[in-house]
């Protein structure tokens, strides 16, 4: 499915807040978008370009279940099957992404947001990247990338299947660049999927199609607003950064890899895909793919109900578990269970399955009421996450340390259930 269609389905349903009126793609657009966060904003006319530009089309649980068109609540139970059931996507000769094919490269025709005023510039923070290894497995992954001229981006380029890939090609890598696309295809790409081809995974939420670029033997999606065809290259470097990390708070400064890009193809009245980092959207599509894994991890001990990782924790650092409780210590056997599911965890917080763990206000009320810190909550430490400003650094070593805190808010074993449940007022 293309973003288009999808977008015109919301369209249908009144879910598109459009912003008819000029705006600057320099920090105006990126403070509508921050007090619109959740919702999909489309603006109609974006200052020195001939682009409109859609953001926060993934900004939340319903976008995702609308576009795989199951409940919010069975989201983890799909991302769970379509990881384990890779299908192959349709390839394509001819393709909308290629009804235009700029003569020149251009990258200021694009209307580019810029996020903030401290970062280093504007911010392309929805394209997907994709990439070919040796063995010629196809991988897609997203790299924000600030223009730093005509025809070349920076990167932030984390150790991860691209940056693997670049160094197996020596240092050159092609590339591209795919932006405008919809949910499935941006989910799929937050996932890291191993040895399996993330399209594959994208194809088994929605079919999806495929064609070749004009300038590598890369396959990219069809129905992409706008592709740009380029290399990554290490022999050129730029400082990259400032610009915020999930958390909302500044990454640190580096040096990365440069992108130069050879060929810019695009849809007819293309549509530009932004993505407000450290909002809703940034922290679902990093997030949502961490649930199935901490639900596995948990079922391994207990009987899982669900899992959400709460935006409160940037969608990352917290995460609730819902048990059936069937045994004494099933509650703590969870929570540990959760941090194996997911290394970057600080929190994980157990309840039992009459706690809607969609209301934080729940949940809460199960650790005020449930729950005894000096019973039912663990403290250790282990390895940190790069995403936790508190996180400290292993003397001698690239390695971060934090604590680790399970707690199990789940009814206590050994007393009357009837005195924790709730009292049913109204009914
Ligand atoms: C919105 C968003 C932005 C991201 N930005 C970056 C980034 O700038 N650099 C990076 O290396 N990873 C970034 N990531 C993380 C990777 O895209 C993600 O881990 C991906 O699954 C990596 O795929 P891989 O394991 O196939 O390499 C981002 C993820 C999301 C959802
Ligand atoms: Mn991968």
């Amino acid at each position: 499915m293309s973003l288009r269609d999808f977008l015109s389905e919301l369209e249908k349903e009144g879910k598109i807040v459009h912003v008819k009126n000029e705006v600057n793609p320099k920090l105006e657009a990126a403070r509508i978008l921050k007090e619109n966060d959740g919702k999909v904003v489309m603006f109609d006319k974006v200052a020195g370009s001939d682009y409109k530009v859609v953001a926060g089309v993934c900004g939340s649980r319903d976008s995702f279940a609308k576009a795989m068109g199951i409940k919010k609540e069975d989201l983890l139970f799909k991302i769970a099957e379509v990881i384990k059931k890779p299908t192959k996507p349709q390839v394509v000769e001819k393709a909308a992404c290629h009804e235009v094919v700029e003569k020149e490269v251009d990258l200021s025709k694009i209307p580019v947001l810029t996020h903030a005023s401290k970062d280093l510039g504007a911010y392309v923070t929805a394209g997907v990247y994709v990439s070919k290894n040796k063995a010629g497995r196809l991988n897609m992954a997203f790299h924000r990338s600030s223009p730093i001229s005509k025809d070349r981006f920076v990167a932030r380029i984390c150790h991860r299947d691209t940056f693997k890939n670049l160094e197996e090609a020596g240092g050159e890598l092609p590339i591209a660049i795919c932006i405008g696309l919809d949910p499935t295809v941006l989910l799929a790409a937050s996932i890291s999927a191993g040895d399996t081809n993330e399209m594959e995974i994208a194809n088994s939420m929605r079919p999806l199609k495929l064609v070749k670029c004009l300038t590598n033997d890369l396959l990219v999606p069809a129905d992409a607003e706008i592709v740009l065809e380029g290399v990554l290259t290490t022999r050129e470097k730029h400082t990259e950064g400032p610009f915020p990390d999930i958390s909302g708070t500044f990454d640190v400064v580096r040096d990365e890899p440069v992108v130069i890009i050879k060929k810019i193809t695009h849809r007819k009245n293309p549509i530009y895909q932004g993505l407000l980092p450290a909002f809703n959207e940034h922290r679902l599509l990093m997030g949502m793919p961490k649930e199935p894994t901490i639900f596995n991890a948990v079922n391994e001990v207990a009987k899982c109900k669900n899992v959400l990782i709460t935006p409160g924790g940037c969608c990352w650092l917290h995460a609730i578990v819902q048990i059936e409780k069937k045994n004494p210590d099933d509650g703590m056997k969870a929570a540990e269970a959760a941090h194996k599911g997911h290394g970057s965890l600080k929190h994980a917080i157990v309840v039992d399955d009459d706690i809607n763990i969609y209301d934080l206000a729940d949940v809460e009320w199960a650790i005020a009421t449930r729950m005894q810190a000096d019973k039912n909550v663990k403290i250790w430490r282990g390895p940190g996450s790069s995403l936790d400003a508190t996180a400290e650094k292993i003397e001698g070593s690239d390695r971060l340390m934090t604590a680790k805190v399970a707690m199990d808010a789940t009814i206590p074993w050994d007393k009357k259930r009837d005195k924790f449940l709730k009292a049913g007022l109204g009914e």
